[in-house]
């Protein structure tokens, strides 16, 4: 063993790694899948994977390229992955739930349950029931809706989705969320990109990114905020490595220092599998946690103290510049310092590059949007934008890296709670009924909701809520207290297991499988992070005969909530998805021609004014400036802030492995990355086991997670990094983004506790009952209350 490793129970701790992808990822995701698929559903799939006749990936919502410049293998190490884990032969069957109790499945941890494969048939866990039992579609169905049709009222049932679901599915599920009479339908979303959606909409009048895929080869500058896509976009690091080697500067914004912003070594190029790769970031700012928005306040300063603006552009196209002008001349550097962690010659460094460059990009996803200023904090990037004129422009934009692969489709085909009127109005044209209009939960409200007994229902379309939610404590309470929970998946996990008094969960067909109804083959269509819109077709059989598609699943319940009330055809719309695209085109905007549209390699990409015209619907009808205050974020004495991030081997709340190749993890997940100083100042060692304990200003909880190694890593101080989901009982409920309400994951203040040794836990269990040794149970541990 490398004298670098720390070897405790299974836990092995490595130097990180530099370079990203390369043979090893090759290797990875190859042997990965062929354990899990076989070689025939391997070759299937993977050569189907992101083609312009195959599917669309799941993974992430990274564009394609145009359809001719498509590699035979279009797809990344954690693209395979995804695939592998849907196509799984492994088979979680009635059987399977015979033998497990739900009190057996809730010790398991969230990689075990994964594990188990693909859900074959309904089940349900009747009232006082201890395991799930199969039940038949029709039942199934009609339980739920009479469920539905006895509330008091249609608001008390809330209709979560994931941004896995397509566009069809979503398009009919708003549709019948809707005629059923409520407009509560939190997402993903809200815990995602929420904050950029707020801002964007904000200041250009559109919450949606401006950038093409072309754009980023053509950047001069790419300035890459709060990412790490080595992991979570690996397939940008290939757009990446073709902007540099045409001359683009990059910038990396990141308490860490990621592999692939770092060195990247392309597996698509013999170079790069044997080679030295590229040097993707020209310069990397190692900011800490949440000093963004000081830092691009910072950079606004120097670009105007150069006269660095395009003038033109500010005078013919937006509104407020004076105001963000004199807001921004008056930074004060000791507090852009102190609360980003740099000097003013590394910022100064960012800012000259930024003013060399006649098309600069501005990528971001969770390091600015999880935190309490993140809408301040993206209008601030957005202002930067705007002062170089760096919208509407070739090579050019602001881009923020969505996640889940059809997030965006799902909000553009209206899966919002707070969906604009015009869209209503659409949908009031189109289907001839009143839709409600006030607006829905979001998912933080819609936990307050189920907490406090004014919602009885929750149905989930895809994802996992209780493990991506805030609170891991308070929310799994508050869906346990629903009458009925009804999930819609693929794979068994800790929602089915914190559920309601009637619990159902629905099988799902995934994106690997081929669609046949008595109308033929059928096909799906996303939209990616760029707004290009296309079809998936699926390649494998459905995993078993009673699993459903979704758009079937959801037809199901409409049929059997508001049956023909409105005289809509559920069920043909099942039967030929074209029915479902026809309505799509009268109600969605820019979506007219839609089935033509969406039929042909490539699809189409949705109007974006600002990026089209450099026109701004906001209510001045320019863009905006909005200048924000920095409030520097309050960090209690003897504590350290928090991100909660993922690793290399999960999807979300799905564990692929233990492993976090690039950082040096392997066989373990519940470790604590800090600085070694403040490891030290803290009078701890590297090892040592810890506890988190988070404290929030705006409640006395105190929330802990248990049994976590530290980890010696370079951050800079004061700024610590864990995986999400374990984290995630750290994260309070009601500390969420000024504006979008989002969760602030990435800035949770901590302290580090010794763990107590078994014989202290044995004390401390006999009086506070909070079990001893949880080491098994990785993922849900007891809050305390102070
Ligand atoms: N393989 C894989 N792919 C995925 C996912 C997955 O789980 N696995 N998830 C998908 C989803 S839904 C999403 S939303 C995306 C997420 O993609 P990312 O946003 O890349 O995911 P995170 O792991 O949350 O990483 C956040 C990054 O921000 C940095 N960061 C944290 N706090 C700050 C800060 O205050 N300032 C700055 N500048 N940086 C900060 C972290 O160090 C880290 O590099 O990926 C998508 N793709
Ligand atoms: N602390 C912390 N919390 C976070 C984050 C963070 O960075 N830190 N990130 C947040 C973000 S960005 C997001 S997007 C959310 C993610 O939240 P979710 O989208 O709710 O979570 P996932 O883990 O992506 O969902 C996984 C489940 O989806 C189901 N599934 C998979 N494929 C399909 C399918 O094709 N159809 C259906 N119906 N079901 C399917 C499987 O059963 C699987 O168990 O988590 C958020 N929570
Ligand atoms: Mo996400």
């Amino acid at each position: 063993m490398p004298d670098d490793t720390i070897n405790e129970d299974e836990l092995e701790i490595h130097d990180p790694k530099r370079a990203a992808a390369g043979v090893t990822g090759v290797r990875v995701s190859l042997q990965r899948s062929l354990s899990h698929m076989g070689l025939k559903n391997t070759a299937k799939t993977l050569l189907k994977l992101n083609q312009a006749d195959g599917f669309d990936c799941m993974s992430c919502a990274w564009p394609d390229p145009d359809p001719e410049n498509r590699h035979t293998a279009e797809f990344c190490e954690n693209g395979a992955k995804a695939v592998a884990e849907e196509a799984t032969k492994e088979r979680a069957d009635p059987a399977f739930f015979a033998r497990h109790s739900i009190a057996d499945l809730s010790a398991r941890d969230e990689y075990w349950l994964g594990q188990q494969g693909r859900i074959t048939h309904p089940m349900i866990k009747r009232p006082g029931g201890t395991h799930y039992e199969e039940i038949g579609w029709e039942e199934a169905l009609r339980l739920i809706g009479d469920q539905l049709t006895s509330l008091g009222s249609p608001d008390e049932a809330i209709f979560y989705t994931s941004g896995r679901a397509s566009n069809e599915a979503a398009f009919l599920y708003q549709l019948f969320v809707r005629a059923y009479g409520t407009n509560n339908m939190p997402d993903c979303s809200n815990m995602c990109h929420e904050s950029s959606g707020t801002a964007l909409t904000e200041s250009i009048g559109i919450g949606k990114g401006s950038v093409s895929l072309r754009d980023i080869y053509d950047a001069e500058c790419i300035v890459i905020a709060g990412q790490n896509p080595g992991t979570n976009h690996p397939r940008m690091l290939s757009a990446l490595e073709i902007a540099k080697r045409r001359g683009a500067t990059i910038i990396a914004i990141n308490p860490l220092r990621e592999a692939g912003l770092v060195n990247f070594r392309n597996p698509q190029k013999p170079r790069g599998v044997v080679g030295k790769g590229t040097d993707i970031a020209d310069l990397h700012l190692p900011i800490k946690i949440n000093g963004d928005l000081a830092l691009f306040q910072a950079i606004g300063s120097l670009l105007l103290e150069w006269d660095a603006v395009d003038h033109e552009f500010v005078e013919r196209h937006t509104h407020g510049f004076e105001a963000w002008a004199e807001h921004v001349r008056a930074v004060d550097w000791g507090v852009v310092e102190s609360a980003t962690g740099l000097t003013r010659a590394q910022i100064t460094e960012a800012a000259e590059l930024i003013r060399a460059s006649d098309a600069t990009i501005y990528c971001w996803a969770m390091g600015l949007t999880q935190h309490r200023n993140a809408v301040a904090t993206i209008r601030e990037v957005a202002n930067l934008a705007l002062a170089r004129g760096d919208i509407g422009k070739r090579g050019a934009g602001l881009c923020p890296v969505r996640g889940h692969s059809n997030v965006q489709g799902d909000r553009t085909m209206g899966i919002w709670e707070r969906v604009p009127e015009h869209f209503l109005d659409a949908l009031q044209a189109e289907f001839g009924f009143d839709p409600p209009r006030k607006h829905g939960f979001d998912t933080v409200d819609a936990i307050r909701a189920l907490r406090d007994g004014k919602a009885a229902f929750f149905m989930g379309l895809g994802g996992n809520f209780v493990q991506a939610a805030p609170d891991t404590e308070v929310t799994a309470k508050a869906l346990s207290s629903a009458a009925m929970t009804v999930q819609v998946s693929t794979k068994l996990n800790r929602s089915h297991l914190e559920c309601g008094d009637t619990a159902l969960i629905l099988p799902t067909m995934g994106r690997t499988e081929k669609l046949v109804t008595a109308a033929g083959e059928q096909y799906v269509t996303v939209e990616d992070s760029m707004s290009a819109v296309h079809a998936s077709r699926g390649v494998l059989p459905p995993i078993g005969p009673h699993v459903r598609s979704e758009v079937a699943i959801i037809a199901g319940l409409a049929e059997a909530t508001v049956g023909r009330r409105d005289g809509i055809d559920w069920s043909a719309m099942a039967i030929d998805h074209d029915i479902i695209r026809h309505h799509i085109s009268r109600v969605v905007p820019g979506c007219e021609a839609y089935t033509h549209n969406v039929d042909r390699p490539g699809g189409f990409v949705l109007p974006h004014p600002p990026r089209d015209s450099r026109t701004f619907e906001t209510t001045s009808g320019k863009a905006e400036f909005v200048p924000s205050p920095i409030e520097l974020l309050h960090v209690p004495e003897g504590h350290l802030v928090l991100q909660t991030l993922r690793s290399h081997d999960q999807f979300n709340t799905t564990i692929y492995g233990l492993s976090d190749r690039y950082r040096g993890i392997e066989d373990g997940r519940r470790v604590v990355f800090v600085h070694p100083d403040d490891i030290a100042a803290q009078g701890f060692a590297p090892g040592d086991l810890v506890d988190l304990v988070s404290r929030w200003d705006g409640d006395d909880v105190t929330r802990v997670a248990k049994r976590f190694r530290i980890v010696p890593y370079e951050t800079p101080r004061g700024s610590a990094a864990a995986y999400y989901p374990e984290t995630n009982p750290l994260v309070p409920l009601d500390s969420t983004a000024t504006g979008s309400n989002q969760p602030t994951s990435k800035s949770v203040m901590v302290r580090l506790e010794p763990h107590p040794t078994e014989h202290e836990a044995n004390v401390g269990a006999a009086q506070d009952d909070v079990g001893a040794d949880d080491s098994h149970k990785t993922d849900r541990q007891p809050r305390h209350l102070s």
